[in-house]
């Protein structure tokens, strides 16, 4: 199937003739876009941004650094901009966005992650895992919908891949491609084949499962990555008073939606952020944050193995406000000797008044990481109250947080609970 007969058949589903309508209503008048302030909710955005301009709309995009859209900033929002067409891209589909429908009467969610709640009825959802989970990403829904209302070029072919890297939808590097989105890597392969090329350069963040090869696209997303917080607001305001005022979703959205309007190919990654509107300050960040990652692995390397069952290694890493937890702990979980079946790596993280972040990973999901982590979430509950501690997560990858200052040995005698229980 080509990627135009693939656009077509997922039409239905995914709403397109309806928001396609809102959207040529919109001409001459003004949109609101807000975004994930990840890879791939910043490319899922700029793809939003470039479709409704060349409709003549004029548009606002915020790239808070909540993951769901609050009602207090969208009321807010609404009155200072005076919207008629409202995206809510990468942002979760949330059972209870449907209520928004009385703030607005024309808001769009455009999404890829699995409906949390109850199904929604007044607002629009454009959202292919609905029905089945599909790996995808929210730039290649934009970039569908964009497809779909005639209005793609390669800025936003580029855009789309790097929020398909960010969201881990693609592996070029290991050519893991989800099926959902092989119509389009299929249709744009050779003409990328610049920034798809496995290359002997500096594995990055997605190099996970081997270290030997990347590509240039592996390491412009996680450029975006690092620019951007990731999601998980690592940001270095404080390092340097030069980056004192970068709002780093804002940052990143800005350097790349700019480096887009004339997207040249580029042969290292020195050279895709040399091309940034603001290249020293984003140089500067990446060099931090680099420097975090190599920090955080040496320390993840000391981690002792705590217990084995299941035919499994659990270790055990505890630091302070560790940077980039989740993620050096998902290529260090392949680093760390063992000689069982598999590994399941517990990350613990005190982050003083505002909490404590576990992270689980595990290489093959013998023991369920999502199935631990919601029951330490639960145990926390208990201790300290219902909204303070949440978890849960996928047989490979948890994460469990509190929200609220507790005696770190109190918040360890639980966990160890939980630990012998296994
Ligand atoms: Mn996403």
């Amino acid at each position: 199937m080509t990627y135009a007969e693939f656009v077509k058949a997922e039409a239905g589903a995914l709403n397109f003739e309806k928001v396609s309508a809102k959207i040529e209503d919109a001409r001459g008048k003004k949109a609101l876009v807000y975004c994930h302030d990840d890879p791939d909710g910043i490319t899922s955005g700029i793809i939003l941004k470039r479709l409704l301009e060349k409709k003549d709309i004029s548009v606002t995009v915020k790239v808070p650094t909540t993951m769901e859209l609050e009602e207090s900033r969208l009321k807010k929002d609404i009155v200072n901009h005076k919207p008629d067409i409202i995206f809510v891209a990468d942002k979760a589909t949330m059972g209870y966005y449907d209520a928004y429908a009385d703030i607005h009467d024309n808001i769009i969610i455009l999404d890829h992650h699995p409906l949390l709640g109850e199904e929604l009825k007044r607002v629009t959802v454009v959202n292919p895992v609905l029905g089945a989970y599909q790996r995808c990403s929210g730039s290649s829904v934009a970039h569908m919908l964009a497809s779909f209302c005639g209005a793609v070029d390669r800025s936003d072919d580029i855009a789309a891949l790097i929020g398909l890297k960010g969201d881990w939808a693609i592996e070029p590097a290991t050519e893991d491609i989800s099926d959902y989105v092989k119509p389009f890597y299929d249709g744009v392969k050779e003409k990328y084949a610049w920034l798809l090329n496995k290359i002997d350069s500096r594995p990055t963040m997605f190099e996970v499962k081997q270290r030997a090869k990347t590509t240039l696209l592996n390491q412009a997303a996680e450029i975006i990555f690092a620019l951007g917080g990731g999601g998980f607001q690592y940001f270095y305001n404080d390092r340097d008073k030069e980056l004192a005022d970068v709002a780093s979703g804002r940052f990143a959205f800005d350097n790349l939606e700019e480096w887009l309007k004339n997207p040249q190919p580029f042969s290292s990654e020195g050279a895709f952020i040399g091309a940034f509107p603001d290249a020293s300050r984003a140089k500067k960040i990446f060099e931090y944050y680099l420097s975090d990652w190599e920090k955080t692995a040496s320390l993840m390397h000391k981690a002792d193995i705590v217990k084995t069952v299941d035919a499994t290694d659990i270790y055990l890493f505890k630091g302070e406000n560790v940077k980039l937890m989740p993620m050096v702990g998902s290529v260090v979980l392949y680093e760390l000797p063992s000689d069982k079946e598999d590994v399941m790596f517990i990350m613990f993280s005190d982050m003083g008044g505002k909490g404590v972040h576990f992270s689980f990973r595990s290489r093959t999901g013998k023991l369920h990481c999502g199935n631990f982590a919601h029951a330490l979430a639960l145990a926390f509950q208990n201790a300290i109250g219902k909204e303070y501690a949440s978890g849960g997560g996928h047989p490979f990858a948890a994460e469990c947080r509190t929200k609220k200052e507790f005696p770190v040995k109190e918040i360890m005698c639980i966990f160890e609970e939980k630990l012998s229980a296994l």
